[in-house]
């Protein structure tokens, strides 16, 4: 029989209906979610279409029973090396100067976490993230001591500015305006020649076969930033955070609005003190345009979380924010996150 919950939950997983399900209220969204996804794990799930790539790779590790964790860093390894990718890694648009600075951090299900920022030369930040985590008593280190911890770790350095990203530089040098929506823009205009949508930052969450929960996020940041300027993405708290106990969040979008309300541990609060991962995002989202409506423009801002339980949640501030999920049968999923505007 169809009733309308039926339609409501095939529509979702249809690309010719992901309009409609954005219009969907939260709530609703929620629970046809929860219908599709609250039924375990593993599962991986990834800010952005094109990550379906990386969860692919994160899937391999989880579905040979191994850690959230190593799965996290596997998947997010594949955009870092990708070079059509202009926004994560090898590949990533240059900061005015023409630098490409990386930010990366990771989280494990025991609360351990390591980050860099600002991070040059080295193609992987979020393997040097990892050692960070593991190897330091610290859990951030930015520029120069970054650079020389990793090739301290054994890390190659190598020049990650491609042809192609030095001839966008070049181009925005000649007016050199910086609006991050612009950029995001921009980026889309230069994406792979086939690909669905632009590619981004990657957030990604996944819960392994014994249930415990990593997160990991990678970005070379907003392109045309100034020298220096770290975004929310290695922020733990703002582009990531893990609680083994409660669930896991990650960010995408323009990074100085989602450190402003440290938007991934606002949702794994919520979900503590019990939201579902939809609700959670919905409301660090309404949070967040409550408090900078006046100053947000065209700025975009999308969340991820997932909960102890394998339920799933997103919403971005306004359309176009799309996310890639994986969960026991391997089969890939893109959904189009409901959104506020
Ligand atoms: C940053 N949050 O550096 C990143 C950029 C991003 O989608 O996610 N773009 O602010």
């Amino acid at each position: 029989m169809i009733n309308r919950r039926n339609f409501l939950r095939k529509s979702i997983l249809s690309t010719g209906a992901l309009a409609l399900a954005s219009r969907l209220h939260a709530k609703e969204t929620a629970r046809m979610l929860n219908d599709e996804t609250g039924q375990g794990f593993p599962l991986v799930i990834s800010t952005w279409a094109s990550n379906a790539k990386a969860n692919a790779a994160a899937w391999k590790v989880l579905a040979s029973e191994g850690r959230a964790l190593d799965a996290v860093e596997a998947g997010v390894r594949i955009p870092e090396a990708d070079p059509e990718d202009t926004s994560v890694g090898y590949g990533g648009l240059p900061d005015r100067d023409g630098r490409v600075t990386l930010d990366a951090c990771i989280m494990d299900e025991f609360g351990n976490c390591g980050s860099v920022m600002c991070l040059e030369h080295i193609m992987h930040p979020i393997s040097v993230a990892r050692k960070v985590m593991e190897q330091t008593p610290h859990v951030v280190l930015v520029g120069e001591g970054a650079l020389e911890f990793a090739m301290a770790q054994g890390f190659k350095k190598e020049n990650l500015l491609t042809p192609a990203a030095e001839k966008i530089w070049k181009e925005w040098l000649k007016t050199s305006k910086y609006n991050p929506m612009d950029t995001l823009k921009h980026m889309k205009q230069n994406s792979a020649p086939g690909s669905k949508d632009n590619h981004d930052t990657i957030g990604m969450l996944a819960i392994d076969i014994k249930g415990n929960l990593a997160g990991a996020c990678t970005t070379s940041g907003m392109a045309f930033k100034m020298r220096g300027r770290v975004g929310d993405s290695p922020i733990i708290g703002a582009g990531l955070f893990v609680d083994n106990e409660v669930g896991a969040a990650t960010a995408t979008g323009v990074g100085e609005e989602v450190i402003r309300i440290c938007g991934s541990h606002t949702i794994v609060e919520a979900m503590r003190y019990g939201l579902h991962p939809q609700e959670a995002c919905s409301t660090a989202v309404q949070r967040l345009y409550n408090l900078r409506r006046s100053e947000l423009g065209d700025k975009q801002v999308g969340f991820l979380a997932v909960n102890r339980k394998g339920e799933i949640g997103a919403f971005a501030l306004r359309e176009g924010f799309t996310y890639a999920f994986r969960k026991e049968n391997g089969e890939d999923q893109i959904l189009t996150a409901a959104h506020l505007l």
